[in-house]
C-alpha cells in the first residue's frame, strides 16, 4: 500500500481519526487537521493533481513504474508546513513520485534537482516563490508557470510583497476545493500501477562520492523503516497515549521526512511543525505544546547546552527525550546535556538517505553516551576492513547494511549503483562509507559507534555538501586551475568546507584572491555550502595514478596541523 495510507489509516497504525491528536500541527498557530480531514484533503487534492499531471489511468505503467514514468515527478521546495506530507500523499495517490528539495537551495541548486528528476510540476511556498520560478524556467527544466503551486504557510510568515507576488498562483487549498468538483480517483491496483518496487520519493544525496544523485525510495522501503523504528521503540516508549513531538528539522531531509513526519503520526502522535529555528519560538513551542520528544541535530544540542539560563526560564518538564542524528554527537556533549537537563534522555540515531533513514538508534533503556545505539530489527550489518574482510567487535571498518529499508538505487546512475549496492554472500549490501566500531554494552547489546567518514561527504549542521559539487564550481573560476574540497571541524556546525586551490599561472596567492574565491562560492551556492573553512593555496592537488583526488591525504594533513 502507499506510504500515506500506511501512516494515516487507523487500520494499520495508531493514527487516531478523532481531532485530539492531528498528525501535523502548526507550531506557530496551533492549527492542524484531524486524521480524517487530512485523508479527505489528500483524496480531494489527488483528483486535481491527476488532472495537472495529465494521468488518464493511474494503473497504467506496470510494475516498477518508478523507473519508467518520470513525467509524474513532482518537486517539493518548501519550508516546513502542515500540508507537506499530505501533498506528497496526494501525488502518490495518483501514482506520482515526489522529489523533496532542500528549502535552503538557491534557484540553480533547485534547477539541478528538477532537471535531473525530470519534474513536471513544482510545489513551493510564498517566501521561496521567486527562486522556484527561476528554477522552473532554467535550461532543461520543463515546468511551465501554471504548474507551479503554493503550499499554505502561516500568515505571520508573509510580507506584503510576498502576498503580491503570490497572487494568481494556485495553492494546495485551491486544489482541495477543486477536487470537490472532480471525479473520484480510481483505486491503485497491486500488480498493475502499484508494486513493491513503486517509488514514492526521489530524494537527493551524494552517497559515497560525486554529485548529488536521485535516491529512489519505494513505498515498501519507507514503510519497512517506519515499522522497524516503531517495533524497536516499543521496548522503551509508551505509545498508548498520543503525545506531541518537535518537527523543526527540514521536512525535505530524510531524517525529518521519515522519522519525525511519518513514524510519529503512524504511532498516533502529532508532529508539531516549526518552519525555522529561533531560540525563543523553539522554547515557547516546547512549553506551549508540552512536547515530549525533541528531534534535533548536534548543533541544536550545542545551542541548548550553551543557553541554560534562557532555557531555565521556560517549562521544559514535558521533554522525555532529545534525539540527534545526521552527524556525530560526541560523548562529552551527550553527557553534558544529561547533566544540564537530567530529566531528558539523550539518544542518537544513525542512518542515511540510502537506507530510508534509520539503521540504528539508542534504546532508552541502554544508553551509552557517544554510541549511535543498537541495530534495528530486520537489519543485518557487517563491518569490513579496507580489503573487504569482515572484522569482529571492537575493530573499526566500513559499515555495510542489508535490509528491506535499503533503497532501490540511484536514478540513472549505473556506476554509482554498482559501487554503492553490492551483492555478497547472497545478499544485497549498502556500502555506507562510514567507519564504525561495534562494541558490546554491559547490558550485552551491540552498540554502533561512528568513528569517521571514509566517503567524500561534508556534513554542515546535518545538511549534505558534496565536495565534487563545490570543486566543479570552483573550476569555473578564471583563476582556479585545480582544487579539492574537504571538511574541517567546526564547533557550531560540526564541519565546514575548506578549499585547496592551485591557481592558474599569473595569479597571486593573496588574501584578496582567497576572498574572491570564497565570494565566488557564496554568490552562487546556498549558505551552508560557503567555504567557512577558508581557502589554502597549494602547488598541486594530490591525486591517484588514475586521477582521483586524494582528499583523504589533505584531510589527514589538516587534522595533524590542527592537533599541533
Ligand atoms: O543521507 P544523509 O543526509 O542522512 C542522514 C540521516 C540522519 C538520521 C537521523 C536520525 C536517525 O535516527 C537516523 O537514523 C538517521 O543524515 O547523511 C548520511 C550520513 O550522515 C552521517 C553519516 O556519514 C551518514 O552516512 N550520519 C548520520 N547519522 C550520524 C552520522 C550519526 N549519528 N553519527 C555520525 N554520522
Amino acid at each position: 500500500i502507499p506510504i500515506g495510507d500506511f501512516i494515516l489509516n487507523p487500520a494499520y497504525g495508531r493514527a487516531d481519526p478523532n481531532k485530539s491528536n492531528p498528525p501535523y500541527v502548526c507550531g506557530l498557530t496551533g492549527k492542524g487537521y484531524s486524521v480524517t480531514e487530512v485523508a479527505s484533503r489528500v483524496e480531494l487534492a489527488a483528483r486535481a493533481i491527476k488532472k495537472i499531471l495529465k494521468v488518464d489511468d493511474i494503473n497504467k505503467g506496470g510494475q516498477g513504474a518508478g523507473f519508467s514514468e518520470w513525467e509524474k515527478v513532482v518537486g517539493v521546495y518548501s519550508i516546513n508546513c502542515v500540508d507537506y506530507l499530505p501533498l506528497c500523499y496526494a501525488v502518490h495517490r495518483v501514482n506520482g513520485i515526489t522529489s523533496p528539495a532542500n528549502a535552503a537551495y538557491n534557484a540553480d541548486e533547485l534547477a539541478y534537482q528538477l532537471r535531473d528528476s525530470k519534474a513536471r510540476v513544482l510545489f513551493t511556498c510564498a517566501p521561496l516563490l521567486e527562486a522556484a520560478l527561476q528554477a522552473a524556467n532554467a535550461d532543461g527544466v520543463k515546468i511551465p508557470k501554471e504548474n507551479v503551486f503554493l503550499l499554505p504557510i502561516p500568515d505571520a510568515l508573509y510580507t506584503a510583497e510576498m502576498r503580491r507576488k503570490a497572487e494568481g498562483f494556485r495553492t494546495f487549498d485551491d486544489l482541495v476545493e477543486e477536487g470537490k468538483k472532480l471525479k473520484e480517483v480510481e483505486p491503485l491496483s497491486w500488480g498493475k500501477g502499484f508494486s513493491r518496487e513503486k517509488v514514492a520519493f526521489v530524494s537527493y544525496s551524494s552517497g559515497t562520492s560525486g554529485l548529488p544523485k536521485g535516491v529512489l525510495i519505494s513505498h515498501f522501503n519507507m514503510i519497512t523503516n517506519v515499522v522497524q523504528v516503531i517495533e524497536y521503540s516499543k521496548s522503551f516508549r509508551d505509545f498508548s497515549t498520543p503525545t506531541r513531538v518537535l518537527a523543526l528539522l527540514p521536512q525535505s531531509h530524510i531524517y525529518a521526512l521519515v522519522v519525525i513526519n511519518q513514524t510519529e503520526p503512524y504511532a498516533g502522535n502529532s508532529a508539531v511543525i516549526l518552519p525555522k529555528f529561533e531560540l525563543e519560538s523553539f522554547l515557547t513551542c516546547i512549553q506551549k505544546f508540552k512536547l515530549s520528544f525533541l528531534f534535533l541535530v548536534p548543533p541544536l544540542m550545542i545551542v541548548m547546552a550553551k543557553n541554560k539560563a534562557i532555557l531555565d526560564k521556560f517549562d521544559l518538564s514535558s521533554v522525555k527525550y532529545i534525539m540527534t542524528g545526521a552527524a556525530p554527537l560526541t560523548e562529552e556533549l551527550s553527557l553534558e546535556m544529561t547533566k544540564l537537563y537530567p530529566w531528558m534522555k539523550v539518544v542518537q540515531g544513525y542512518g542515511m538517505t540510502e537506507s530510508s533513514t534509520v539503521v540504528c538508534f539508542t534504546s532508552g533503556i541502554d544508553i551509552w553516551h557517544g554510541s549511535s545505539g543498537c541495530i534495528l530489527p530486520g537489519i543485518k550489518c557487517r563491518v569490513v576492513n579496507a580489503q573487504g574482510k569482515d572484522v569482529g567487535e571492537n575493530e573499526p571498518g566500513e559499515l555495510l547494511v542489508s535490509a528491506d529499508n535499503v533503497v532501490i538505487g540511484y536514478l540513472n546512475n549505473q556506476k554509482a549503483n554498482d559501487e554503492t549496492f553490492i551483492v555478497e554472500h547472497g545478499r544485497r549490501w549498502l556500502r555506507t562509507g562510514d567507519e564504525t566500531i561495534i562494541k558490546k554494552s554491559s547490558a550485552g547489546n551491540q552498540h554502533l559507534f561512528v568513528v569517521d567518514r571514509l566517503k567524500e561527504l561534508i556534513k554542515i549542521s546535518g545538511f549534505q555538501v558534496a565536495p565534487a559539487e563545490l570543486e566543479g564550481h570552483l573550476l569555473n573560476h578564471p583563476k582556479v586551475a585545480d582544487c579539492a574540497v574537504i571538511p574541517v571541524p567546526n564547533e557550531k556546525t560540526g564541519e565546514l568546507p575548506k578549499a585547496f586551490v592551485v591557481l592558474n599561472p599569473g595569479f597571486a596567492a593573496t588574501h584578496e584572491t582567497a576572498s574572491e574565491i570564497i565570494k565566488w562560492v557564496a554568490d552562487h551556492k546556498s549558505k551552508h555550502k560557503r567555504l567557512g573553512g577558508g581557502v589554502e593555496f597549494i602547488d598541486a592537488i594530490p591525486k591517484s595514478p588514475s586521477g582521483k583526488i586524494l582528499r583523504r591525504l589533505l584531510r589527514d594533513k589538516e587534522r595533524e596541523r590542527r592537533k599541533k
